[in-house]
């Protein structure tokens, strides 16, 4: 006989949404559960119409399967489908996971409602137990519960199957950008009620301290109304609150939530309330309590709730009256041994660093995430745009007015508010990503509005039809990737309604997010702009063993570390499983490692964040400002750090003035500037005072900096010594270098430069093999002067150095002509080689971390020394990296303080690496390079920015390496 759910083909019927699945509730039931988690008999078909025969496997739950043994390996795509079938249908090659174990329901359950809850499959959920049909769901990223209460007995073993089929009609709106998965992604657990029980809890509770509970109370027999006697009390941090007895008198009133909600209610006014806002998340734990006539508890729900409000006023969006400024991230639930499966910790993990670099405000991109990402969110403060989880990439348009997809539609951003509306932190909805915007979403957006009235809605579908049109289901102008002078120029246009919050910008593929700062400026300094979640938070590679090709899984642990895959291991991306349709690297876009080590973009981040800032400085003191929107600066501390360019750094403690947001004052140093020493940088490295929830004391959180004093002009170097010895093609020679200084135009394309056509153009051009010819070689005096012309399809560029020996070294005056036709080119500058270890770089310029033209907000000026192992570093697809903005000078020496200095003309951009340019363009992952024994340095007379091209705009024109003649010197010397 044909099993039914089977029979229903709900694979291939997007009107199915669900069968025997119950309501989706706020009610957490996770304590007190029947954990189902571990391993489960495990069999992977072929298609879901397969018989089961033959042996079992076993696959761990929760887990995808395509992370565990199986050939069904991860795939890669961003819009496309991965196969060519239209929606509805699904091809007919179709894996489907069949997950069987015994459950010993308790026999201390008899006569109690029983519960299974899957936290999560993808795409399409059948249940049985004990071979009978149980139900159906689907939407991948939202748990499923089925009543199993007539189906178990208490005290015997039961047999739970659950078939996991990959693709359906549902994949066709699951097109989100990231790896295609299959399997239990989230834990499965049973649990038992009461017959009588809290089929739901909605929670309001707003700035003024005004709270109210309501509470859905359910017969397992059907019928709702609560019997004689029976009631629901509740518990504020111990203050108990009770039922509102006026409210079920009147039982219909105006401002109820909708006609589903609300059978008993409490209601209550908490004075003095302690707000929630996501710099002081401050919490209170409720506890509704259904009991029985005799007072006795016949079910509980414990909710952490937070006191605030949500509104949108004029073109502001403002969190308890205020306007705050979003910094935002995108995060997808991902790790690199278990992919869609993240961990309590893990998540955990994720929220401190963003915490830690500044973030308060996280787009669920693109679906809802783990239910303890916004228990995380609460506790630790940051605020959540919940996305639903519909984007139909591939066939937006077919699907978006799709009748047979609407139910779908209102079935996924539905089930996501009735999921997470109780929790503060969640102050936006967004109906999805790249659907573009059909009846579909309008349904969806009608039953938000009707039945969460408290927060406003964005999609980016709709937002793009008018940031200003008031008919579209966007109340947040949301574009993504909008180019800044677009924004701008919709603020100043007169004719800005909604509030501009981007909902992805500053794409950190590889090396990039140049030009945030400038982003930043401009948002800060203009009304109407508010913010945005820059894409994403975490490269998705997966941890690879190189031997097989297989995914490393679960037993990977320790196998990483500071960003790179541990020997034999890389990171995969698209196409590293053998996948003939891929989309590359593209999937390696976060703003952090896929082990979570920080990229140095995070520290540019962290410092346009900063709470503190240095407005100026006067001879009475230093101006500091607050910038945050509602704490003062008590719980923070700092330290002044005076950084001179004869070497000094003067440092000493900084007391924090007592500021309210938007305050300035200011403060006295704990030191003169001394009159001498040249430059001087005043950083101001600010700690956490006190242990935060996300940082211990001590930890730093910006580091705000002044220039006090401008270089002094450079001194002419007074020639001395013997006369610099140069050979026959004009190459220097040195005893410390193994490559002569010469002219370059190339560096290895970054992902920007890719896939925003510029590496082609330059490759077009022979930037990438240019021919050097020397065209003259003359001596005057000391004086030796090279000309040389460095050819390429595009033409010439003429490049001249003069070696004047100076005391102690060598001085090297360039300068090189970039004819018109170059006119956007990667650099223009030095590079050399050097003899094996010089292994620590000791420099007086922008660090400690990676800076570029258009990315050097975070990196102060000072003195800093790292060995040049860690200078570079190591993105997912080799490129241009390591680089130092605003280098003055710098020494590499061997560990017995032997080896060469370097003095610039000018603060420039230097990178010292183990890696020549050539050697990263040819390598494809990171365990392909094999670091040089000595160091590969660039001087550049000019370097691009990096901008965001691989999904954006490009940098801005005063960023681009310009035609026109370029001079640059340095002055080399032994020490
Ligand atoms: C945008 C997507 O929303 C996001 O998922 C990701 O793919 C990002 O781009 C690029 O990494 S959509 C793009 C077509 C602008």
């Amino acid at each position: 006989m044909t099993d039914p759910l089977l029979a229903l083909r709900p694979w291939q019927a997007p009107e199915v949404t669900s069968w025997g699945r119950l309501p989706m509730n706020a009610v957490d039931r996770r304590s007190g559960a029947l954990s189902l988690d571990g391993d489960w008999r495990f069999r992977l078909l072929p298609t879901p119409e397969a018989t089961v025969h033959g042996t079992w496997s076993t696959a761990h739950v929760p887990g995808a399967w395509t992370m565990q043994d199986t050939d069904d390996l991860p795939q890669y795509t961003n819009v496309r489908m991965p196969y060519a079938e239209f929606p509805p249908r699904s091809p007919a090659a179709n894996p489907t996971g069949v997950y069987e174990r015994h459950v010993d329901v308790p026999a201390d359950w008899a006569g109690r409602r029983i519960v299974l809850h899957v936290g999560a499959a993808e795409s399409v959920l059948l249940v049985h137990v004990d071979g009978r049909p149980v139900g159906i769901s689907k939407d991948s990223h939202l748990a499923a519960e089925f009543d199993l209460t007539d189906v178990v007995r208490p005290g015997e073993p039961s047999v739970v199957r659950l078939t996991v089929v990959k693709w359906s009609d549902a994949t066709h709106i699951e097109d989100q950008d990231q790896w295609w998965h299959g399997g239990i992604t989230r834990s499965v657990l049973l649990y038992t009620t009461d017959p009588l029980h809290l089929a739901d809890v909605t929670v309001r509770a707003r700035r003024d301290g005004d709270l109210r509970v309501d509470c859905l109370v359910r017969d397992a027999a059907g019928d709702g109304a609560l019997p004689e006697g029976w009631y629901v009390t509740g518990d504020l941090d111990g203050d108990l609150l009770a039922q509102d007895t006026e409210f079920d008198r009147l039982n219909a009133e105006d401002e109820r939530v909708s006609d589903f909600l609300g059978e008993v209610r409490i209601r209550a006014v908490v004075p003095g309330v302690r707000t929630w806002n996501a710099e002081q998340p401050e919490l209170y734990g409720l506890t509704v309590r259904l009991h029985r006539a005799d007072g006795t508890v016949a079910d509980s729900s414990y909710h952490r709730i937070g006191f605030r409000d949500v509104d949108i006023v004029g073109r502001d969006l403002l969190v308890n009256g205020e306007r705050v400024f979003i910094r935002g991230v995108n995060r997808h639930d991902f790790h690199p041994l278990t992919g869609r499966t993240v961990s309590y910790d893990d998540m955990r993990a994720d929220l401190v660093l963003l915490k830690r670099f500044g973030f308060n405000a996280i787009r669920t991109s693109h679906y809802p995430n783990d239910p303890s990402l916004y228990d995380l969110a609460d506790e630790l403060g940051f605020y959540v745009v919940d996305e639903a989880d519909i984007e139909s990439h591939d066939h937006a348009h077919e699907i978006a007015d799709d009748p047979r997809y609407l139910n779908a539609f209102v079935d996924r951003v539905s089930r996501m508010v009735l999921r997470d509306r109780n929790h503060p932190s969640v102050i936006v909805w967004s109906l999805g990503n790249e659907s573009d915007y059909g009846a579909n979403h309008d349904a969806a957006a009608g039953w938000v509005r009707r039945h969460d009235p408290t927060r406003p809605i964005q999609y980016e579908g709709a937002a793009k039809r008018g940031w200003a049109d008031p008919d579209v289901a966007s109340d947040i102008a949301c574009p993504m990737y909008a180019p800044l002078e677009d924004c701008l120029a919709h603020a100043l246009s007169g004719q800005q309604t909604k509030p501009l919050i981007q909902c992805e910008y500053s794409h950190a593929m590889g090396n990039s997010n140049g030009t945030l700062a400038d982003h930043w400026a401009a948002i800060e300094s203009t009304p109407g702009l508010q913010g945005g979640f820059i894409w994403e938070f975490r490269d998705h590679g997966i941890l690879q063993r190189v031997s097989d090709g297989r995914p490393v899984g679960r037993a990977g642990a320790g196998l990483y570390g500071n960003g790179v895959a541990a020997p034999g291991h890389r990171w995969a991306y698209g196409g590293d499983f053998g996948e003939t349709v891929h989309d590359g690297a593209f999937v390696a876009d976060g703003i952090v490692f896929p082990d979570r080590t920080p990229k140095p973009a995070m520290y540019e981040h962290r410092e346009i964040a900063a709470p503190v800032r240095i407005r100026s400085f006067r001879h009475e003191g230093v101006v500091l400002a607050n910038h945050q929107h509602f704490r003062g600066l008590d719980w923070l501390t700092g330290t002044w750090e005076l950084a001179l360019a004869d070497g000094r750094t003067l440092t000493g403690p900084a007391a924090l003035p007592d500021l309210r947001p938007g305050e300035t004052a200011a403060v006295p140093l704990p030191f003169a500037v001394p009159a001498d020493g040249g430059e001087a940088w005043l950083t101001l490295r600010v700690t956490t005072a006190e242990d935060q929830a996300w940082a211990p004391a001590g930890t730093e959180v910006c580091a705000p900096r002044i220039r006090l004093r401008a270089a002094d002009a450079p001194r002419e170097p007074v020639v001395s010594g013997p006369a610099v010895e140069v050979d026959a093609e004009g190459l220097l020679r040195h005893p410390l270098l193994t490559a002569a200084p010469t002219l370059t135009l190339w560096r290895a394309p970054t992902d920007n430069d890719e896939l925003g056509g510029m590496a082609a153009r330059w490759r077009a051009w022979g930037l990438d093999q240019m021919v050097r010819e020397v065209v003259s070689v003359r001596r005057d005096g000391e004086r030796v002067t090279v000309e040389s012309e460095h050819g390429c399809a595009l033409g010439v560029v003429r490049h001249r150095q003069q070696f004047t020996p100076v005391e102690g070294g060598v001085r090297v005056e360039e300068s090189a002509e970039l004819p018109e036709e170059f006119h956007d080119v990667a650099r223009i500058g030095s590079v050399f080689e050097t003899v094996a270890g010089l292994d620590l770089l000791e420099w007086f310029g922008q660090g400690p971390w990676e800076s570029y033209p258009d990315r050097a907000a975070g990196a102060p000026v000072g003195h800093h020394a790292l060995p040049v192992d860690d200078l570079f570093t190591p993105y997912l697809r080799p490129q241009e990296s390591g680089g130092r903005h605003g280098v003055r000078r710098f020494t590499l020496s061997s560990p017995d303080a032997t080896g060469l200095a370097v003095e610039l003309d000018e603060p420039r951009q230097v990178s010292v690496t183990r890696y020549r340019a050539e050697d990263l363009t040819a390598a494809a992952h990171h365990d392909e390079l094999t670091p040089r024994t000595g160091c590969v340095v660039h001087i550049d007379a000019a370097h691009r920015g990096l901008g965001t091209a691989s999904c954006g705009p490009d940098t801005f024109p005063a960023y681009l390496v310009t035609p026109g003649v370029h001079r640059w010197s340095w002055t080399l010397r032994m020490v």
